[in-house]
């Protein structure tokens, strides 16, 4: 089994609900357990800013799957949950789901790249992250509670509780 972080976010549609069934079909696939599930935090738009503000949250997994299958995974909970929104390219989404950690894997796939390249610099993926993994090591030195305290991202992250039917932190 290996330790994967993922971040999920949703900016259209009910979004608290997009990501309650994100989690629980997470959960459902049998090569996957659900460690941990951080509280729910609305964030400000980084890039595009025209469009309304994301809920976003980190899970932490044991999988069976290699991180391409986990890919392909997590893009078939997109899509059953409805994909793009009118598919503007950076524009609201009913669900993303990034593979932002796995193992010490590195690896620049096209469609894959790991460590995700962005995520030390966003406050949306830090700050839950820091939440139910504040020791885990990143590559380029320090952990990830270290590398928030030093973050320097203006972007609003504001927490909104915790995530029906998944109670925050480690769940064993
Ligand atoms: N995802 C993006 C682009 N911008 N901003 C926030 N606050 N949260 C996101 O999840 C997010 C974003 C592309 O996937
Ligand atoms: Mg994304
Ligand atoms: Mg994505």
């Amino acid at each position: 089994m290996s330790t994967a972080y993922l971040s999920l976010g949703c900016n259209a549609g009910d979004c608290r609900a997009n990501l309650a069934q994100a989690v629980g079909l997470l959960a459902d696939d049998p090569a996957t357990e659900v460690v941990a599930v951080s509280s729910v935090y609305v964030t400000e738009p980084v890039g595009m800013k025209e469009q309304p503000d994301f809920f976003n949250i980190a899970v932490e997994l044991e999988t069976e799957l290699e991180p391409l299958e986990l890919l392909a995974a997590c893009r078939s909970i997109e899509e059953a949950l409805g994909g793009r929104d009118g598919r503007v390219p950076g524009g609201p989404r009913t669900m993303d789901i990034d593979i932002i950690l796995y193992e010490q894997v590195k690896m620049m796939h096209k469609d894959l790249a790991l460590p995700h390249p962005r995520m030390a610099e966003r406050a949306f993926v830090m700050v839950p992250l820091a939440e139910i993994a504040p020791g885990r090591e990143l590559v380029g030195g320090g952990t990830v509670e270290q590398r928030l305290a030093s973050l320097d991202d203006p972007h609003r992250v504001t927490r909104d509780g915790v995530l029906e039917g998944f109670p925050g932190g480690k769940s064993g």
